[in-house]
């Protein structure tokens, strides 16, 4: 195994189960381990983020980077892209992690103009498939960096200049490309710029308009490439812009359904935006899951302090909401948890960067037998069941089959008199709940 940038950890990270105090070990990922059918690695596709994991610097809105990270060795930007490639797959095969997620500034630096930039990308596309090729690696889903550059500060496909559209379809044209050619599953767009700080200067309806065309026309390009994985939209509330297009999982949906794109697009659920948003994680997958539109996750967590604080999932209960509604809704296809998670400021050395993920994966494997338990037992689902059954027959399936009207309706209320009080029994559901977490109900 080489081992040029990750010394500390000499070989790949093992399981070693639930009683092991190795700190380099899986207490609870079990790659192979068959639930509900299927080995572990294939529920939970697990994704490494490479701009978090190898771009990371440490800064924050109040200082600058503080990493020292060791491939970032030479004066020149496409000796240290290569470098943080090759530093990249020796930690995914260490970690024995399936996918990678990137954007294309990511993997390679802006050129001195669109062709400088698409020939810079590239290089190192076709590196990274050589790379591939040497580990069990491959990628889940590539997107474009749309935010970064100061010529996107009003905005990509919603900015007022059309010249600055132009820039960005050249951009997402390329990281199509890239995504095709390293057989990505999926291709991302997150929000990044497209939103506004105030009407005072905006034409809101203009935008979200120019937003769809500027979709359509990446859809178009991407399936005539022969694309066939699947193209996510990514929710955010807030952060850069004070509003935000994509807001939540309802506000993509309508977008979607308004301009017609549904059939092309899935939502990619991230945590912590779930949170800025006022949601819980589960509210937001609930809705995307149960109107068929959840395509992959974005696994982090949120902090009190009211931005996007992008850390390491490590709340069990969550974790499990979040692999139950995924279970129960059939489970991932082209989609995976991507850690979209960075450590703290204060996590400098590179060992850290294995902890996070260690504990991201084992919390959402715990969370795998959790929920698979719940769903096998059956009490869960039999619970709600039981509190719906009105609606599986007389008025109340006739109402759900759309054969009755206001008046049917009214007649049967007055002839029932008034509806019986039910306890909603939340607390006695919230203790069934942890008896699964903590009650040792799991091995
Ligand atoms: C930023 C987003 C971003 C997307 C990919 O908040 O989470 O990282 O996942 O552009
Ligand atoms: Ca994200
Ligand atoms: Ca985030």
């Amino acid at each position: 195994m080489t081992t040029q940038y990750f010394p500390e950890v000499s070989d790949q990270i093992q399981y070693e189960g639930a009683e092991s105090d190795n700190p380099l070990a899986f207490k609870y990922y079990d790659a192979n381990r068959i639930v509900a059918g299927k080995p572990m690695r294939a529920h939970l596709k697990f994704a490494v983020a490479f701009w978090h994991t190898m771009k990371g610097t440490g800064s924050d809105p109040f200082g600058g980077g503080v990493y020292d990270r060791p491939w970032n060795k030479s004066g020149s930007d496409m000796d240290n892209a290569r470098y943080t490639l090759d530093a990249a797959f020796e930690f995914f095969a260490k970690l024995t992690v399936p996918h990678w997620c990137f954007h294309d500034r990511d993997i390679a630096p802006e050129g001195a103009n669109i062709s400088e930039s698409a020939a810079n990308l590239q290089i190192m596309v076709d590196h990274a498939e050589a790379l591939q090729q040497t580990t069990d690696c491959s990628l889940l889903w590539g997107t474009a960096n749309l935010f970064s550059h100061p010529r996107y500060t009003h905005g990509a496909a919603t900015n007022p200049d059309p010249l600055v559209m132009a820039y960005a379809a050249a951009q997402v044209r390329y990281a199509i490309d890239a995504t095709i050619q390293l057989g990505g599953q999926g291709y991302t767009f997150w929000g990044g710029r497209e939103g506004y700080c105030s009407l005072i200067n905006t034409n809101m309806q203009q935008e979200r308009e120019q937003m769809a065309r500027f979709l359509y026309m990446a859809k178009d390009y991407a399936r005539a490439q022969g694309f066939n994985g699947v193209l996510y939209i990514e929710p955010k509330p807030g952060e850069p812009m004070t509003h935000q297009y994509d807001y939540d999982a309802a506000t993509v949906l309508g977008f979607l359904r308004e301009f017609d794109l549904q059939d092309d697009f899935r939502l990619n659920i991230e945590a912590n935006h779930c949170t800025l948003a006022n949601h819980t994680f589960a509210h937001d997958l609930m809705l995307a899951a149960s109107s068929g539109m959840l395509g992959s996750v974005d696994a982090n967590a949120g902090a009190i302090l009211g931005w996007d604080t992008d850390e390491y999932p490590s709340n069990l209960y969550e974790c499990v909401w979040a692999v139950l509604i995924i279970l129960k809704s059939g489970g991932f296809t082209s989609g995976g948890f991507n850690f979209d998670a960075k450590v703290r400021r204060g996590s400098f050395d590179t060992l850290d960067l294995f902890y996070g993920h260690i504990s991201g994966m084992d919390t959402l494997a715990h969370a795998l037998l959790i929920a698979n338990k719940i769903i096998e037992d059956g009490e869960m689902e039999s619970y709600l069941q039981q509190r719906y059954s009105g609606f599986q027959q007389g008025i109340g399936a006739k109402i759900m089959q759309g054969n009755t009207t206001l008046v049917e309706l009214e007649q049967w209320a007055i002839n029932q008199g008034e509806p019986k009080k039910t306890s909603g029994r939340q607390e006695l559901r919230e203790s069934l709940f942890n008896r699964y977490i903590v009650g040792g109900l799991v091995k």
